[in-house]
């Protein structure tokens, strides 16, 4: 039996409803009878690891699974990279807004993802859900989190799987109807499916 944590974000710029945040909620506490640890994260570039890391050392988890908003894209799009820079011209929300930074000067430049990602593709398209390959997380707080929970299960050698996953908007949190959305169940069982290509 396996333990995953999967994360999700709140409010952040102008988004208000985050539906990775309502995904969260309507995960069941197992999936083939692997536990499912669901983890809200603060949109915070220096404090989104702080908080996550004491779930990641009292759970042990095998899996890390980290979801994100990406309004405006068409697919769930999985990650290939997270890469060692903060670069923004939008504020945090404490209103921190980092430009060409490092995020640790001792780290890498890049980490690819943990996760299997033509595995993930393969079981959504299955069930066609819209699905992507991204090669880029941005330079926002989804990369931060994706860089730093890589560097340090590699720092620690650490045997956890881990990658980020961006979702498109839901059809509930989309700020107008001109941009694209899926209703919340397909991203749902997008994730339910990313899950399982995991195991
Ligand atoms: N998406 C943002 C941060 C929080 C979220 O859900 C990002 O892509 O960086």
């Amino acid at each position: 039996m396996m333990k995953i944590i999967v994360t999700g974000f709140g409010r952040f710029l102008d988004n208000e409803n985050n539906p990775t945040k309502d995904i969260l909620k309507l995960l069941p506490k197992t999936i083939l009878g692997n536990e499912i640890f669901p983890i809200e994260l603060p949109v915070i570039f220096d404090e989104c690891f702080d908080y996550l890391k004491p779930f990641i050392v009292d759970i042990d988890p095998d899996v890390i699974i980290m979801l994100g908003l990406a309004g405006g894209r068409k697919a769930i799009t999985p990650e290939r990279v997270a890469i060692n820079m903060k670069d923004t011209t939008g504020p945090d929300n404490i209103g921190y807004m980092p430009v060409d930074e490092i995020i640790d000067i001792n780290g890498k430049n890049a980490f690819f993802s943990g996760l299997p990602l033509r595995e993930i593709e393969k079981n959504l398209k299955i069930y066609n859900i819209p699905v992507k390959i991204s090669n880029s997380a941005g330079l926002y707080v989804c990369n931060n989190i994706m860089y730093k929970v890589l560097n340090y299960i590699d720092q620690n050698n650490l045997n956890i799987k881990a990658g980020f996953v961006h979702v498109p908007y839901s059809d509930e949190s989309k700020p107008n109807v001109d941009v694209f959305s899926l209703p919340i169940e397909i991203i749902y069982q997008g994730v339910i499916e990313i899950i399982k290509a995991v195991l």
